[in-house]
C-alpha cells in the first residue's frame, strides 16, 4: 500500500498490509508538487525517515529514475538504506521524470545507462537485504511487448531483485500477456492503477509476486478533505461532519498517546499534585 507520510504508512499497517511503497506521485502531491522531481531526493528521503519510523512495514521506495546518473542514484540508494528502507524501485526514464499518466510515448533511458545504473545501486549496497526493483516503462510508452521483455531481461541480468512491469492500459491484457511470456526465475510487480477491475487474485494466479496499489490514501484523503472543506465553507459549522471525519481520539490513538502518558508517569517525577505539562494537556483536549 502506498504511503506519503507517517500517518498514511500507520493506517496502511492498521490495514493489515505487510509492506509499504513510499510513492512518487503521493508523496510530491501531498507536498503540494508535481511528479516531475521538483522534489530534491534527501526531501524524498526525509519522508520516508519518517514513513519507516512510525511502522514495523518494510518499505520499498519510488526512486523515479535516480534523481540523475548512476551516481546520484547510488548516493539516493545507500541514503535510503541507511534510513532503513527495504528497497528502492528505478524507472527506465530520463530525469527530470514525468508521471507515466502524463502524455504518451515519453523518452526512455537507453538500456545500457540503465543497466549501468541499476549495477551502481548494487554495488554500493551494504545489504544484499535491501532490495532492488526495477521498473520498465516500455509499455505505458507505447513501445512493443519485445521491448519490454528484452528491458526486463537486460535489468535481470544486471542483478536487479525484481521487475516492475507498468502499465496504464483499461484492462490488463497487455500484463498479462507481459506475464505469460516472462520465462525468468524474477519476481514480477505491477501497479494496477488505471487497469482496476483486476483483483490481487488474479494478478497472482497471472505469476504476479507483488502488487502495488499506488496512490489510493493520498486520493481518499483528498476526497474527504475536500468534501469536508466545501461543507465547513458553506455551512459555516461543523454540526454535520459525523462519518465524514475520525474523532480526535483516534489521532491520538494512531500516533500512541497513551504509550507517552505511561511513560510520563515511568519517567517524570511523580507528585500528588494536578496532572501537569503533557498529561494536563490531553486530558483537557479531551473535553475541548
Ligand atoms: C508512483 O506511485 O509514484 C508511481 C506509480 O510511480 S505511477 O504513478 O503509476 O507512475
Ligand atoms: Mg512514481
Amino acid at each position: 500500500m502506498e504511503a506519503h507520510n507517517a500517518l498514511s504508512a500507520i493506517v496502511a499497517q492498521r490495514a493489515g498490509f505487510d509492506a509499504l511503497w513510499a510513492s512518487g506521485l503521493t508523496i510530491s502531491a501531498a507536498n503540494g508538487v508535481r511528479d516531475a522531481n521538483e522534489l530534491s531526493w534527501t526531501q524524498v528521503c526525509d519522508v520516508v525517515e519518517s514513513i519507516v519510523a512510525a511502522t514495523q512495514l518494510r518499505v520499498l521506495v519510488d526512486g523515479d529514475t535516480g534523481h540523475g546518473n548512476f551516481n546520484n542514484a547510488r548516493r539516493f540508494s545507500r541514503r535510503l538504506e541507511q534510513s532503513g528502507a527495504a528497497g528502492i524501485c528505478i524507472e527506465d526514464k530520463l530525469f527530470p521524470k514525468t508521471n507515466s499518466f502524463v502524455g504518451e510515448a515519453q523518452e526512455l533511458a537507453a538500456v545500457d545507462e540503465v543497466v549501468g545504473k541499476l549495477k551502481s545501486i548494487l554495488d554500493s549496497r551494504r545489504s544484499s537485504e535491501f532490495t532492488l526493483v526495477a521498473r520498465v516503462e516500455a509499455l505505458v510508452s507505447g513501445r512493443s511487448l519485445a521491448e519490454a521483455l528484452d528491458r526486463a531481461h537486460a535489468y535481470g541480468d544486471a542483478g536487479a531483485d525484481a521487475i516492475l512491469i507498468h502499465s496504464k492500459q483499461k484492462t490488463h491484457a497487455e500484463i498479462e500477456a507481459f506475464c505469460r511470456s516472462w520465462r525468468r526465475n524474477l519476481p514480477l510487480v505491477v501497479v494496477p492503477t488505471t487497469y482496476n477491475s483486476v483483483t490481487q487474485n488474479d494478478l497472482s494466479s497471472m505469476g504476479v509476486s507483488a502488487v502495488i496499489w499506488a496512490n489510493h490514501l493520498l486520493r481518499a484523503a483528498l476526497e474527504a478533505m475536500d468534501r469536508v472543506a466545501r461543507e465547513i465553507r458553506s455551512s459555516r459549522s461543523v454540526a454535520h461532519l459525523d462519518g465524514l471525519i475520525a474523532p480526535i481520539g483516534r489521532i491520538f490513538d494512531y500516533t500512541k498517546q497513551e504509550e507517552l502518558l505511561s511513560d510520563e508517569r515511568r519517567y517524570l517525577p511523580q507528585t500528588d499534585r494536578e496532572p501537569s505539562g503533557h498529561r494536563a494537556y490531553v486530558e483537557k483536549s479531551h473535553t475541548r
